[in-house]
């Protein structure tokens, strides 16, 4: 099995010696046992943000990696960003995000459900199986990367809400607070309109591929990439995948998601990666895998149709785009 030799971000010393040893850079200061490793290890370590991430709490069940993936580094998936509410400067996500303040996260469950829920992160994350998913991630820009997620299944989290028989869609919604988000205090100068807002199709939630991300590489799930909870749906473009999420509503309509609301001519609710549908402003045939110089060809539903082609049969996927 391939993870169970050793992945790339095992090789950087940087990362996994301190991390195996300490938990946080916190205890590691107060241990004060810098004799322990190489010098170069101590001074590689006090510079690497990577040490604050805490290995995940939670057993998960890993995934064979049948289609044989070639994974992104932790370090490539963790240092280029699209998090709006933080900057629009996809490098500068990560530094701008690492103090980001995820205890008591609580989420909010409500709408067209039996059994609606007020909960924290720690609580509904439990009740849940965790997997391990290593999924193609594409975002409508052209860049794409393969991560290995973990986290679980929506449909387990639809099971236990009971939904109404008339709740058709689920609305995601991201934390609206000024003190965490620094672009959500800029108010008439945001890049965007907040809380930034998703959405699916019942059916599309219950598939099997729609996770609720809660970390990546085994790690807790870094800010820069949505801690604590995020949505990972691998067929759509990177904007469906709403980060920190902190509202879940079940409702009877299509939901109005961010991008659709910014600028209706170039995003849609759907956005499946199709590379026979272009963007109005550039080609979606190809992209660019972080760390790659070539571009390679991009899938239809990003490789994952038999999975999901069924969902969209008889749709004219270039009126929902
Ligand atoms: N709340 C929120 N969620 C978001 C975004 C955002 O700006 N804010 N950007 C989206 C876009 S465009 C992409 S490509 C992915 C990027 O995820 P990553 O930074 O983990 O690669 O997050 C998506 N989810
Ligand atoms: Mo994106």
């Amino acid at each position: 099995m391939k993870y169970l030799k050793k992945q790339p971000w095992e090789l950087d010393e940087s990362q996994v010696t301190p991390e195996n040893l300490f938990t946080n850079r916190r205890n590691f200061l107060k241990l004060g046992v810098a004799g322990l490793v190489s010098t170069s290890a101590v001074i590689q370590a006090l510079a690497n943000t990577n040490i604050d991430f805490k290995n995940l709490k939670y057993d998960y069940i890993k995934d064979a990696n049948e289609d044989k993936l070639k994974l992104n580094t932790f370090e490539q998936i963790t240092s280029h960003n699209n998090f709006y509410e933080f900057t629009t400067n996809q490098g500068k996500v990560k530094d701008l995000a690492k103090n980001m303040d995820t205890s008591n996260w609580m989420i909010e469950i409500d709408g067209l459900v039996e059994k609606p829920l007020f909960i924290s992160f720690e609580d509904l994350v439990k009740k849940f199986q965790i997997y391990e998913r290593i999924y193609r991630f594409r975002c409508v820009e052209g860049w794409s990367m393969v991560v290995p997620w973990n986290g679980f299944m929506l449909k387990d989290l639809i099971k236990a809400v009971k939904p109404l028989s008339t709740a058709t869609h689920i609305e995601f919604e991201t934390l609206y607070d000024e003190d965490i988000f620094p672009d959500q205090k800029s108010m008439l100068f945001s890049a965007i309109k907040y809380p930034y807002v998703e959405g699916l199709r019942m059916d599309e939630a219950m598939n099997d591929l729609t996770l609720m991300a809660v970390g990546l590489y085994g790690k807790d799930m870094p800010p820069q990439n949505g801690a604590p909870i995020r949505l990972i749906v691998p067929w759509k473009y990177g904007f469906k995948s709403i980060k920190s999420i902190s509202k879940i509503t079940f409702t009877n309509k299509e939901p109005l998601n961010t991008w659709q609301a910014e600028n209706p001519r170039e995003y849609g609710f759907y956005a499946n990666v199709n590379p026979n549908v272009d963007h109005p402003r550039w080609s979606q045939a190809k992209e660019r895998v972080l760390g790659s110089f070539f571009k390679q060809k991009t899938l239809m539903f990003n490789g994952y149709g038999d999975e999901v082609a069924h969902l969209y049969k008889g749709m004219d996927l270039k009126k929902y785009f």
